[in-house]
């Protein structure tokens, strides 16, 4: 069930009482389903005082995140950590991390008698996201978000995050999943079925690749944001400049490449994920070229030769395991990702499916703007 509908679903009057528990005794406006993520369910509370800025109110899906507390205090290690650096060291630009709102018990999140997980955070102000890239300045922006988080966070000590979502990003572990599924679930036979169980047969090979480069120590653990897609990035309504990442559920140990590939594969879809003109999907390289150059105008101090190395292959790697993501979740019944219908799943596979091969078939123009970026970064 996507968000949208929750507002129906959720009797507003119990929204609202949930709401309460936040806004610290302001009278509530308005309460809004809002923004197009396919985990959390999100809401924008809207306060009766004028002055009074609105803030996020989010359902923390516990199907996925089975330990919210654990979200909670990876993101409080994670706020405390980049203000410090950030009031040591400014940039120089606008920079903000959404606060977590406390409830009127002082506490970081509120949990029903039904044991939902709610939360709050302070709205970023001024801003908003986009669910595609329109032109070269925004994909340099979206780089220069995820590299600002990289930067941010290269010396917050991996290991003081808690693992909140065990697996994620292990494609093979994605791979096995999907055999498993694949060997005990009788599959439907339709065109766009079989385009994608021969897709995943034939590419089997690509989930190894950033897993083997870890353990032959060629990538290092470092702090990972986890989502990086194109709306979780929030623009400056005015200057149109990058002013925060959010969706910080996943920051937690792991690849940057993971980071790098989902940013890359995401930005560079300008018909976006979610369309169902799936065999027009291509992937863009003038917003490659952008993204890539935001991302290193911040993120060059800490990239090793090895991770240059590593970055095509985290393109082709993130988009392979996304498409086996849904495909999995299609198969098993949509247990995972927020659906519209039935077979939305599907589509956003064949989606990825597609972007996946667009992206092998222009390998080398995308090699070229790698080692180009690299050295104009040396
Ligand atoms: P999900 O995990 O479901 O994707 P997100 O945390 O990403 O949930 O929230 C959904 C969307 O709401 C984001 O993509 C972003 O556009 C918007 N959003 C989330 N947090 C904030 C915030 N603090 N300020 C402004 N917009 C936000
Ligand atoms: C989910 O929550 P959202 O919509 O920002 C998912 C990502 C996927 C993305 C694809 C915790 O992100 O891994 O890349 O959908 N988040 C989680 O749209 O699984
Ligand atoms: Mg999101």
């Amino acid at each position: 069930m996507h968000q949208n509908d929750q507002i129906d679903k959720l009797a507003r009057s119990q929204i609202m009482a949930i709401a309460h528990q936040f806004s610290l005794q302001k009278q509530i406006a308005d309460i809004q389903p809002f923004g197009s993520g396919n985990i959390n369910d999100t809401f924008l509370v809207s306060l009766q005082e004028v002055e009074a800025q609105p803030f996020i109110l989010q359902r923390i899906n516990t199907k996925v995140f089975r330990e919210p507390k654990l979200v909670m205090q990876n993101m409080r290690i994670y706020a405390n950590h980049v203000r410090d650096r950030l009031q040591k060291s400014p940039l120089d630009r606008r920079w903000d991390i959404p606060k977590i709102l406390p409830t009127q018990q002082g506490q970081d999140y509120w949990k029903t008698d039904s044991g939902e997980f709610w939360r709050s955070l302070s709205f970023i102000a001024n801003s908003q996201s986009f669910d595609v890239m329109g032109n070269i300045e925004q994909a340099r922006e979206v780089g220069y978000a995820l590299g600002t988080f990289h930067h941010l966070t290269s010396d917050l000590v991996p290991e003081q995050l808690a693992d909140t979502l065990a697996g994620f990003h292990v494609t093979p572990r994605y791979l096995q999943q999907y055999e498993e599924i694949f060997g005990t679930r009788s599959i439907n036979k339709s065109p766009e079925i079989d385009y994608c169980l021969r897709f995943v047969s034939d590419r089997k090979g690509l989930a190894h690749i950033l897993e083997s480069a870890k353990a032959d120590g060629k990538l290092p653990l470092r702090t990972m944001h986890g989502d990086p897609k194109v709306n979780n990035i929030l623009f400056d309504r005015q200057t149109q400049l990058a002013v925060s990442i959010v969706d910080l559920d996943t920051v937690k140990s792991g690849l940057v490449h993971y980071d790098i590939g989902d940013c890359l594969r995401s930005g560079c879809n300008v018909i976006g994920e979610e369309t169902e003109q799936w065999q027009d999907v291509q992937f863009e390289m003038e917003l490659c070229q952008g993204i890539l150059q935001g991302y290193l105008s911040t993120a060059r101090s800490f990239l090793t030769e090895y991770d240059y190395t590593y970055i095509y292959d985290a393109i082709r790697v993130i988009t392979f395991e996304l498409g086996l993501r849904f495909f999995t979740d299609y198969l098993s019944g949509n247990i995972y990702f927020n659906v519209k219908h039935p077979e939305h799943n599907l589509w956003r596979s064949l989606v990825q499916f597609r972007l996946l091969e667009s992206i092998e078939a222009q390998e080398s123009v995308i090699q070229k703007i790698i080692k180009d970026i690299k050295y104009k970064a040396l």
